[in-house]
């Protein structure tokens, strides 16, 4: 074993859910019958009708299925609530903690959270919303976000949640793309202090085109901000719920029926409608947020991503609930009133397992000991990380100075696509390596194929692929089933292709290496380097546009973009900046551009491609790694933009 190795904590050994023998014979059970492992594991789910039917999968791309337990019929929104209530119904679910540590929070029980959800899924019902149909959610991080949810659900409407940070181009796109009848949305976000305009942005989003599917905006009414409601089609929330019953019959859903659509960005054009199903997604939120959290029923859990990104969905609302486990929703950020928040958050309610991005852990690491320190944080036990490549140093940081060298971490890999993390540390099993996610999940094939999917062995570093199904894996890209098998499946023939790099070390650990397609990882966000050069391109003074990622010490990756000016136009720092405007207002401000380098021309090969790993060695200021450019049609233009760069 290589010597960075951080052994199981014993005390935590002791009592884990999965000791380190039965990792090796789960994970051989699982792969050797997969039928009976899943549905052992599927009992964990109230059923309205148990599955008879487990695996039924095939990748082959001319008789392409992926189907769990299709003949089970069950509700999510049972899962989470109703079946807590004979025995937890008084327990906390969740704990809101407001953006200010001086507003009032609340804690809400099972029993209380069931009554709120059956009401909003009878006033949804009572306003036409169907078994099918699509219901957008744009809300702050609040419980309604929560309750929203779990009401499609329970009325077996298609949630399709709008992160509160994009704006009303992207919420248009996803609005008309998937179809929605209704919208959920508040007055206004708060974070840091800072209100944040969601029903002006609603009401700007469905002036665009392509959005009269949407009949009716419900509006909570949040910050008490003014807004302009527009009648019949704007409904304050609190009229149109407060008389409705708080029992409301669930639909009976079956497994393979949608549950969501969330939107996340690949490596060309729009971003993808990526569409989870009922059964096997449940199944796979809630089984890994127990064992890779080893949860307890006493545990406080808090996650601390938003219910925008999948992080959300199945870590704070269909995993943890389904579990029955208390835990925080945090409306705020992590450096508001100041950088000891979430500490302070992690005493005030005594959590016990901490799961955050490795963006915020360096943003966080650079403050210094002393906002962590004057913090006891004695109640944590487990923390963990998501969303891109952790740095061994923030690692250590993490361990040592947030979890007093005491809790193991768990460096979580997956993906909007795989419904739940795939490969991770058991914590109580897996010895940990700083930056590595470790060891598959159970029933989780990884492997590593070279460029022309030729399997690597042993030691090795290449793409990382997945060479079976899993329950929680997503079913199709919304309205465009041959873009997911083209995406997915026809890169490497009889592979899940992740559009990640990977190398795997000489005990088996995964290091997973970042992107290897045009998606910039930006603060654990995806972004694709296609949508920030559309919106660049639709300015009028831009002839045209490339985009890359380059190293970023707090976001992981930050946004470079090169910029050919129309003839005529000259460049200057104003236009930089309606250029950065332009962007923010097209997207969203998670997708601001970084750098915008002057580019008079830009490298292409004779057929016109642009040679984007030429634009990134320029954007790492590395111009001694350019490669080969024999291939471009003007070489000088390389050499143009390399003095451009050291000029900047
Ligand atoms: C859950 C989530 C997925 C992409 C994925 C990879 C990166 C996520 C990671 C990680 C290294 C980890 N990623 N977790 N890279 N280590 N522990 O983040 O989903 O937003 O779809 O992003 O994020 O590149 O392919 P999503």
């Amino acid at each position: 074993m290589s010597a960075d190795v951080y052994p199981v904590p014993a005390a935590f050994a002791a009592s884990a859910r999965v000791r380190r023998d039965d990792y090796e014979r789960l994970y051989a059970e699982s792969l050797r019958d997969p039928d009976a492992f899943w549905s052992k594991a599927a009992q964990r789910l109230d059923w309205m009708r148990a599955p008879t039917q487990v695996k039924d999968v095939s990748y082959a791309l001319g008789d392409f299925r992926i189907r769990w337990f299709a003949d089970g019929e069950l509700n999510a929104s049972v899962n989470c609530l109703d079946r807590h209530l004979a025995t937890r119904g008084d327990k906390v679910a969740l704990v809101f903690e407001p953006d200010s540590p001086d507003s009032p929070g609340e804690r809400i029980t099972y029993r209380e959270l069931h009554q709120r959800v059956c009401k909003l899924a009878n006033a949804l019902r009572s306003l036409g919303v169907r078994k099918g149909d699509r219901v957008t959610i744009y809300l702050p991080m609040i419980p309604a976000a929560v309750v929203a949810m779990l009401a499609c659900a329970r009325i077996g409407a298609v949630h399709m949640v709008v992160f509160g940070g994009f704006a009303p181009n992207s919420i248009a796109d996803r609005v008309g793309d998937c179809g929605s009848k209704l919208i959920i949305t508040a007055d206004e976000g708060r974070r840091g202090g800072k209100a944040v305009p969601l029903k002006a942005n609603v009401d700007a989003a469905l002036k665009l085109p392509g959005t009269n599917s949407v009949e009716t905006v419900l509006v909570v009414r949040h910050t008490g901000g003014a807004v302009d409601m527009q009648m019949p089609r704007d409904r304050w929330y609190d009229a149109v719920v407060d008389g409705q019953p708080a029992q409301c019959e669930p639909e009976r859903m079956n497994a393979e029926d949608p549950l969501f659509i969330l939107y996340t960005s690949g490596s060309t054009g729009k971003p993808k409608g990526v569409l989870h199903t009922t059964g096997g997604y449940l199944l796979w939120a809630a089984y890994t947020h127990e064992l890779v959290f080893d949860l307890k029923d006493d545990d406080v859990f808090w996650c601390t991503a938003d219910v925008g990104w999948v992080t959300g969905h199945s870590y704070i609302v269909y995993g943890p609930l389904a579990n029955g486990a208390t835990e925080v929703l945090f409306e705020g950020i992590p450096n508001f009133p100041d950088s000891s928040r979430f500490w302070q958050a992690i005493d005030k309610h005594a959590v016990t397992i901490f799961y955050t991005a490795p963006t915020a852990i360096r943003a966080l690491m650079r403050e210094g000991e002393a906002p962590v320190k004057k913090t006891s944080r004695k109640s944590l036990r487990l923390i963990g990380t998501v969303g891109e490549p952790i740095n061994p140093e923030a690692w250590r940081w993490y361990y040592e100075t947030v979890g007093d060298s005491r809790c193991p971490i768990v460096d979580t890999w997956w993906q909007t696509e795989t419904g739940g993390i795939l490969i991770s540390p058991l914590p109580g099993a897996i010895d940990a390596k700083p930056g590595s996610a470790t060891k598959p999940f159970f029933g989780v094939q990884p492997a590593i194929v070279d460029a022309n999917g030729a399997l690597l062995e042993g030691a090795t570093e290449g793409n990382l692929v997945l060479l079976d199904s899993w329950p929680g894996q997503m079913r199709t890209v919304y309205g465009d089933h041959q873009r997911f098998i083209d995406t997915y499946f026809r890169t490497y023939p009889g592979m899940y292709f992740t559009g990640d790099g990977c190398r795997r070390d000489e005990d088996g650990y995964y290091w997973i290496t970042g992107r290897v397609d045009d998606v910039i990882n930006v603060s654990g966000h995806r972004i694709g380097t296609a949508e920030v050069e559309s919106a660049l391109v639709s300015h009028h003074d831009v002839a045209e546009a490339a985009v890359v990622g380059f190293p970023h010490d707090i976001k992981g990756q930050g946004i470079y973009a090169y910029v050919t000016l129309k003839q005529g136009i000259a460049a200057s720092d104003e236009l930089r900046k309606a250029l950065v405007q332009q962007v923010r207002s097209e997207i969203g401000p998670t997708a601001t551009p970084d750098h915008i380098q002057w580019a008079p021309g830009l490298p292409k090969t004779r057929s016109g491609k642009i040679m984007r790993r030429i634009l990134r060695k320029i954007a790492e200021n590395a111009p001694d790694q350019l490669g080969d450019t024999s291939t471009l049609a003007d070489p000088s233009v390389v050499q143009s933009l390399v003095d451009e760069r050291k000029d900047a």
